[in-house]
């Protein structure tokens, strides 16, 4: 089966071994290699179409973003799509699922969390900042209007607490009853995180083209620590800077996982060293309300994923791939964690 879809993009007479990777919470991906030495490898997706109901128009985004990128920073690597064997950006096969096929870059690595060696570490997050401030820049000039809100509202920040209190209201799974705690913190925490809301909704901060989903494992980083290639570009979208810089800091400036609820915490040279790297690349072009404002970035996207987290532990954990039955909820804790330590920026 799996190999059908790759004889879609490659070629068929080539033998492939096919493996499952990586650590997304969203699609199914695979790793594909020649069992031929000194073939290139590829990465194979079926996407998500819980997700993202309409992945034409998400296949579009990225293709118009990656034909971008290369007329904006020519010369450097960047993502691009293999195209299926009749030209079209994926291919559906007969269950009515879509797959799409990327290089895969075998000489880079992405990491869930910077290195265990602190210096290293902080190394790879100043790059990291860069090659994330470097993807704003390059982006900077294509029109918003290109780009289709495949995932509208997706770091709204008062959309996601509609989407949280509808879960509440329905409590499906029969949980909010042991989520107290947890949405008290939410509500606690409402003025100052919709403040960036409010700030877009008055144009104090101008829309950009944005990555939204700037984790620290989407970059590719080489031996010598730099990090080469942002990755997975689903919903690069109309949005702002603060997403991206927020995201990145909510990923990189930490010690722990995700959901590591009990040890995780705020790492404040980690945060300076991608704030340096973020800055080194934007701090020309951003306006200084944008600048002004940046602090509130990191708290926002914490919770931002706190509220989703918990929202998804809420509707019974339909939307993430989990790794046991509490994992959205520990994911939830540890995020609104992170949204308060965020605060107490010094
Ligand atoms: C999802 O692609 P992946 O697994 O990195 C999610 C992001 C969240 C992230 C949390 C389309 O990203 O918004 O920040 O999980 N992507 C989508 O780890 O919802
Ligand atoms: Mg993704």
């Amino acid at each position: 089966m799996l190999e059908n879809i790759v004889g879609q993009f490659l070629e068929n007479n080539r033998k492939y071994v096919i493996r499952p990777f990586g650590n997304g919470h969203i699609h199914d991906t695979y790793r594909i290699e020649s069992t031929e030495s000194g073939q290139s490898g590829f990465l194979l997706q079926k996407i998500n179409k819980t997700v993202f109901p309409d992945p034409v128009v998400l296949m579009q985004n990225i293709r118009t973003t990656t034909e971008f990128l290369k007329s904006s920073a020519p010369g450097t690597r960047q993502l691009s799509v293999i195209p299926a064997r009749d030209g079209t950006a994926f291919f559906k096969d007969s269950a009515g699922d879509y797959w799409r096929m990327y290089p895969f870059f075998s000489d880079l690595v992405a990491y869930d969390l910077p290195d265990a060696d602190p210096a290293v570490a902080l190394v790879q997050i100043e790059s990291a900042g860069q090659a994330f401030g470097q993807f704003a820049t390059n982006v900077r000039e294509l029109p918003v209007d290109q780009i289709t809100a495949v995932l509208p509202d997706f770091h709204r920040v008062t959309w996601r607490l509609e989407q949280l209190q509808a879960a509440i209201q329905t409590d499906s799974a029969d949980r909010v009853e042991a989520v107290g705690r947890e949405i008290s913190l939410v509500k606690k925490l409402i003025p100052k995180m919709t403040l960036l809301d409010a700030w877009l909704d008055m144009e104090m901060i101008p829309r950009r083209i944005s990555h939204n989903d700037t984790k620290f494992n989407n970059v590719l980083f080489d031996e010598s620590h730099q990090a080469k290639v942002v990755i997975d570009l689903d919903t690069v979208m109309p949005g702002c800077v603060h997403f991206d810089y927020g995201d990145g800091l909510r990923t990189a400036a930490v010690t722990a996982p995700e959901d590591a609820v009990e040890r995780v915490t705020v790492d404040w040279d980690r945060y300076d060293a991608f704030h340096r790297g973020y800055l080194s690349v934007t701090e020309d072009w951003l306006t200084p309300f944008e600048l002004e404002t940046l602090p509130l970035a990191a708290p926002t996207l914490a919770y931002i994923m706190g509220v989703r987290f918990l929202t998804d532990y809420l509707c019974g954990d339909v939307y993430y791939k989990i790794n046991g039955p509490r994992q959205n909820l520990r994911r939830a804790q540890a995020q609104l964690k992170l949204a308060q330590l965020f605060l107490l920026k010094p």
